[in-house]
């Protein structure tokens, strides 16, 4: 099963916590801290492998997670890393994280990578929080978040040259005589259903051309198969377009060509702005004097778009459409991906802005504190110990909130709460 688009979600493995430990000596009856450093937690990692060809193993797994740091031990010893996880994807898979719409990252070649959530730092151990008044620091930094996200996975094929037609014009059987690729034909319409890629090698140039499903009237609106498969072609260079000239399923030529190109319109720009070559197929099945066909070729050019007479299950025709499109091909610059997407701001997540903000607000159950940063340094106070506890309290008064509740009523007794813990407020600490 050929499987193009996958949701999952990702998880990055949190950082080890900074130990609380002491030294243990003999005749030293209170040896100083020796609380090691946490380990940094696992990232998320996407790479590229050429070796696959679907997102199918996507539909069945759907959660990933990197390991978490291990805790720091006594001794200063550090935790152990936890261990990155690397999801392996096709080529030509672009990464979007849900939430914001926007693009983690887009995969084009082997072995290429990029890290999606990255682990949490590890805590510092309690032994970088000794000073002149603080000898025995009973608390330790708690490790960093991890990173958790809903991403879309979304395949698109890396083609130099896409095929485009009606269902049933000759697409297939252009691409089986000018490639080693064996795509099924048949003379019904649909005939492909999985998007077939091959390499057109003419010695001096080789290209590689992808073979899409038919496109129908409303293909840009999700009619047939169309909606699935235009994707598919979004990151070629150059369109192919087929046109059955014979008419022999009763439509007219220049009536095919000019709906098909309204479906690409309705796609998006980039698909329109495509140049194109046409390859006028099944030309053995009338005179190429044929006044109909004629007709159709210099209503085509008079586009600035050359017309090849084709016949393709003889190949006649086949050579020379390729070096046109090899010599097109030269002309023209690709796009960086990069440049129709919004991408995803790591470094702003990195140094989000709202890390080090506390708000303080009031509900109806009395103050409230929340914040990100105040929630690490939360999780890292030792509640039985006063130097742990002042450490947490300096920061809260540092960051204004202290402040902010006074103005809103704050009165010496009042309950603060701060996740699902509740304190006293006091005065003088
Ligand atoms: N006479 C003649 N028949 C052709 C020519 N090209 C293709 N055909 C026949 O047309 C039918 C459809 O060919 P395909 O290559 O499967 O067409 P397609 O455009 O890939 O069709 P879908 O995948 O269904 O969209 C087959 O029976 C082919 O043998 C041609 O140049 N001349
Ligand atoms: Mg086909």
């Amino acid at each position: 099963m050929f499987v193009d688009r996958a949701r999952i979600f990702i998880k990055s493995g949190k950082g080890g916590d900074g130990a609380v430990t002491f030294r243990r000596e003999p005749y030293v009856p209170e040896g100083g801290p020796d609380g090691g450093d946490g380990g940094r937690g696992g990232s998320v990692i996407f790479e590229a492998s050429r070796n696959l060809r679907t997102l199918m193993d996507f539909k069945y797994k759907k959660k990933y997670q990197a390991e978490n740091g291990a805790n720091g031990m006594k001794k200063k010893q550090y935790g152990k890393s936890g261990k990155d996880l690397v999801i392996k994807v096709p080529e030509g898979t672009m990464v979007f994280d849900e939430e914001t719409g926007t693009l983690l990252g887009d995969l084009t070649k082997d072995g290429q990578r990029f890290v999606a959530a990255k682990g949490g730092r590890g805590g510092k151990g309690n032994v970088h929080f000794k000073s002149s008044v603080r000898q025995t620091p009973n608390f330790a930094e708690a490790g960093g978040f991890s990173i958790e996200r809903t991403v879309i996975l979304e395949l698109k094929l890396i083609a130099d040259v896409g095929l485009v037609g009606f269902p049933n014009v000759g697409k297939s059987s252009l691409l089986s005589v000018c490639s080693k690729a064996r795509p099924k034909i048949a003379n019904y319409h649909f005939t492909t259903i999985v998007p077939n890629l091959g390499v057109c090698d003419l010695g001096y140039s080789s290209f590689v051309i992808a073979d899409i499903a038919g496109i129908i009237e409303g293909a840009s609106q999700g009619a047939g198969m169309g909606f699935q498969f235009l994707k598919h072609i979004e990151r070629t260079k150059v369109l192919i377009h087929v046109v059955d000239v014979s008419g022999s399923e009763g439509r007219d030529p220049i009536e095919d060509f000019e709906k098909i190109n309204r479906e690409l319109a309705g796609y998006s720009d980039r698909l329109a702005q495509k140049p194109q070559i046409v390859c006028a197929n099944k030309i053995d099945l009338i005179d190429d004097e044929d006044e109909k066909y004629l007709e159709f070729k210099s209503y085509v050019e008079s586009k600035g778009i050359k017309v090849f007479p084709v016949s393709a299950p003889i190949n006649i025709g086949v050579p020379e459409l390729m070096n046109e499109v090899a010599a097109l091909l030269e002309t023209v610059e690709a796009q960086p991906e990069e440049s129709f997407y919004e991408m995803f701001d790591f470094e702003k997540e990195e140094y989000d802005p709202e890390y080090k903000t506390v708000y303080a607000y009031r509900d109806d159950d009395g103050f409230v504190l929340e914040g990100k940063q105040l929630l690490k340094i939360f999780n890292s106070t030792n509640f039985n110990d006063i130097g742990s506890l002042r450490y947490l309290y300096k920061y809260i008064e540092k960051s204004g909130a202290i402040k902010k509740l006074l103005e809103m009523g704050l009165e010496e007794g009042d309950t603060i709460r701060i996740e699902d813990f509740e304190f006293e407020y006091v005065d003088e600490f």
